[in-house]
Parts: C-alpha cells; sequence; structure tokens
C-alpha cells in the first residue's frame, strides 16, 4: 500500500508541476503544501477506509495516451484519480496508521525532486488540461511548436494525412454530374471516424449558436480539444445559421476548429435550409483558404440532431466543394469528408462519382 501511495504521489507532484513550468524555478513550497496535503488527504482516507485500505482507482484514460507521449500519460493519470473511501468509519490499529503515516511521506517527499526535474525537462510549459491557463498564450505556443512537440500536446490520438488516402471509387457509381477532373479528384478523401483524430490544418464542427460545446460532433471536438477551446469560444460572440468561425483547436491534432453552425430542419428541406447548408460548407473553406490553411474536414454537418435528411445534406455538401475547387484548387490541397456512420459512408461512395468522377481507364491494346 506505501508502494501504491508512492507511485500516487510520484504522478500527483509530476502533473501538479505542468502548471508551474512556464514560471519562476522556485516551485518548492507550493510543492511541499501540496504534498503535505495530500499526505494529510492519505491519511484520513487510510482512516476512514472500512477494510482499513485507501484504494486508488484510475478511471479509464481518454485511450489518448498511446502515441501522445508520455508526459500527458502522466498528466491525464493523475487527474483520474478517485479516491474511493468505504462505507462506515472504523478505527485502524495505531501502530499501522503512524508507519503507514511516515511511510507515505517519506515516498512522497523522495519523488518530489526527481519528478519535478522531470517534469521541468519534458513539458513545454503548456497545460491544457486547465481552465485556468490563458488560451492566447496556449494558442500562440502550439501555433510556434513544430510537428514533433505538438505532438507531445495531443489529448487524442492521431491519424496523419500521410494515412489518409485520396478518394477512389468502388462499388457503386452515380452517373457524372461534372466534368472529369484528375487535379481536383487527388485533393478529395473519405474517411470513417472520428474527425477528432485528424492531423490536418483543420476541421469543421457541426457546433451551435452559442459556440459553447454540445452534443454529437461538436462534443467529441470540445472533449478532445480540452477546456480552453470553450474559452476561445466564447469571446466569439456566438455564430449564425450558415456562418463560420475559426479558433485554435488546442488538444487536438488538427491546428485549427472552423465552427459552423448548420440549419434546423423541422418538417421537409426548404430552399432557405439548402442555401443555409451550402453557406456552411462555402463559409468553411472560405475561412480555410483566407488563413492559408491547406486541408480541411467535414462532418456530415446538420444530420445529426438538426435533422437535416443525409441523402439531401450530401449532395449540398459534394457540390459545394466541387464548385469552390473549380475557382480555389490553387489554395487547398485536400478536402476530407468525415462520415461516422455506415449509412453517410455508403451515400458518400455512391455519390462522389457523380461530383468527382474519374477518367474511363485506358483501353487495352491487346
Ligand atoms: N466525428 C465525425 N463525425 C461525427 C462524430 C465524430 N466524432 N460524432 C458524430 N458525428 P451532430 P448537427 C457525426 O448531431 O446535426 C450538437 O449538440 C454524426 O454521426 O453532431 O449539425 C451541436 O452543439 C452526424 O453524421 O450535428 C448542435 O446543437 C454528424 O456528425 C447540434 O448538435 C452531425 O451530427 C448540431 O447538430
Amino acid at each position: 500500500m506505501v508502494f501504491q501511495m508512492s507511485r500516487l504521489a510520484a504522478r500527483v507532484s509530476l502533473s501538479k508541476s505542468v502548471g508551474f513550468i512556464s514560471g519562476t524555478e522556485n516551485r518548492w513550497p507550493s510543492h511541499l503544501n501540496f504534498i503535505s496535503r495530500l499526505a494529510h488527504r492519505s491519511f484520513h482516507a487510510l482512516c476512514s477506509e472500512g477494510r482499513g485500505s485507501a484504494s486508488i482507482k484510475a478511471l479509464p484514460s481518454r485511450g489518448v495516451l498511446r502515441k501522445a507521449g508520455r508526459w500527458e500519460k502522466v498528466s491525464t493519470a493523475s487527474k483520474s484519480l478517485h479516491w474511493q473511501s468505504g462505507g462506515a468509519v472504523k478505527p485502524l490499529r495505531s501502530g499501522m496508521v503512524v508507519l503507514g503515516a511516515v511511510g507515505v511521506s517519506a515516498a512522497l517527499l523522495a519523488s518530489l525532486r526527481t519528478s519535478t526535474l522531470h517534469a521541468m525537462s519534458a513539458r513545454p510549459g503548456l497545460n491544457l488540461d486547465s481552465e485556468n491557463s490563458d488560451w492566447k498564450e496556449a494558442k500562440n505556443k502550439l501555433c510556434s511548436m513544430d510537428k514533433e512537440k505538438r505532438r507531445e500536446m495531443y489529448r487524442v490520438d492521431f491519424i496523419p494525412l500521410e494515412k489518409i488516402p485520396v478518394w477512389s471509387p468502388s462499388g457503386d457509381s452515380c452517373k457524372p454530374q461534372y466534368q472529369v477532373n484528375e487535379e481536383l479528384n487527388k485533393k478529395i478523401s473519405l474517411f470513417t471516424g472520428d474527425i477528432t483524430k485528424l492531423e490536418i490544418d483543420s476541421i469543421a464542427n457541426a457546433a451551435n449558436k452559442t459556440l459553447l460545446g454540445g452534443g454529437g460532433v461538436d462534443g467529441a471536438i470540445h472533449r478532445g480539444a480540452g477546456p480552453l477551446l470553450k474559452k476561445e469560444c466564447a469571446t466569439l460572440n456566438s455564430c449564425e445559421t450558415g456562418e463560420a468561425k475559426i479558433t485554435g483547436a488546442y488538444g487536438l491534432p488538427a491546428k485549427y476548429v472552423i465552427h459552423t453552425v448548420g440549419p434546423i430542419v423541422h418538417d421537409s428541406v426548404g430552399e432557405r435550409e439548402e442555401q443555409a447548408l451550402r453557406n456552411c460548407y462555402y463559409n468553411c473553406l472560405h475561412t480555410a483558404t483566407k488563413n492559408h490553411l491547406r486541408t480541411v474536414a467535414f462532418p456530415c454537418i446538420s444530420t445529426g440532431v438538426y435533422g437535416y435528411p443525409p441523402e439531401q445534406a450530401v449532395e449540398v455538401a459534394l457540390r459545394t466543394v466541387r464548385e469552390y475547387l473549380e475557382q480555389n484548387h490553387e489554395k487547398l490541397d485536400r478536402v476530407i469528408f468525415c462520415v461516422f456512420l455506415k449509412s453517410d459512408k455508403e451515400l458518400y461512395e455512391t455519390m462522389l462519382s457523380a461530383y468527382f468522377p474519374r477518367g474511363s481507364p485506358p483501353k487495352s491494346k491487346l
């Protein structure tokens, strides 16, 4: 148990020091305070635990940590520590308590120096998990980091652009509605999965007007990015339907999030809803190119709780992107349609060949 406690101390003191690194180096007094509070809490936990043992439960982590660097691993693990104290308070034998407390304190102090030094060397003074961090400072620091450094900050697994293949037709296809343009075809991908994982310049968010987060893809983006995203969003004074607003992406592998608000469909799609959805795609693309972002991924905007029928939305999405690329192909390297549901995947697989048709393969001379 003493061993468990010392491991806890190492984790907690290490993660606590995340927020300390950027400023002055002499942090010992606050650390010691913290450690002593922790020891005190441990002691209480020991005393009040029904079976005479304090247990530490690490909740399932975000799955993040596999690739995002050990620093994040430590910080997340410490965040998810939960004290469990059983039911009734029963006195422990005093010898056990004293021995336990002495052991815990020694282990805590011994772990302190190593963990602090380790933390100072491993982390570039940035805490993306704390809502007390300054979002502007975090955003600037992230922007100035090279890819390797940024990867240490990701709060989720990532998929690099090289792993996202350019779309090629498979299965059913539709009658072409546009001319074959192989240059444009090279800029299109269909990705099935979680948009928050994509390590690209920008991802679009199907947000609501408040921009303060919600469910669906919006919730996933806010969870992945961490609390600073909401802080920046709160400065944007909301967003009207069809508009787009850009923020940093914080703990996400993408560099920026472009938030847009899709139309809500109550009964059926009218001209107003269709125009609003077109505006969403157009304004996201325009925001990306205006900010020199060369890759952008879209979820199926409005087709979740906002009720836009997916088989109608796919046509608006593909047509708007096709027409934008025709005018601005030199400004974008890749537009990724990110689908989450099998039904949407099938829909896009079928419809892509209408908007981005392939040339017929050369005939064999044999
Ligand atoms: N990655 C990619 N696509 C996703 C993900 C994900 N992680 N999660 C869901 N989707 P919705 P809306 C797909 O409801 O209809 C929020 O509460 C999902 O399968 O997220 O525009 C906002 O705050 C669907 O195909 O967005 C708003 O209040 C698509 O994303 C409201 O929902 C959009 O579904 C916006 O509703």
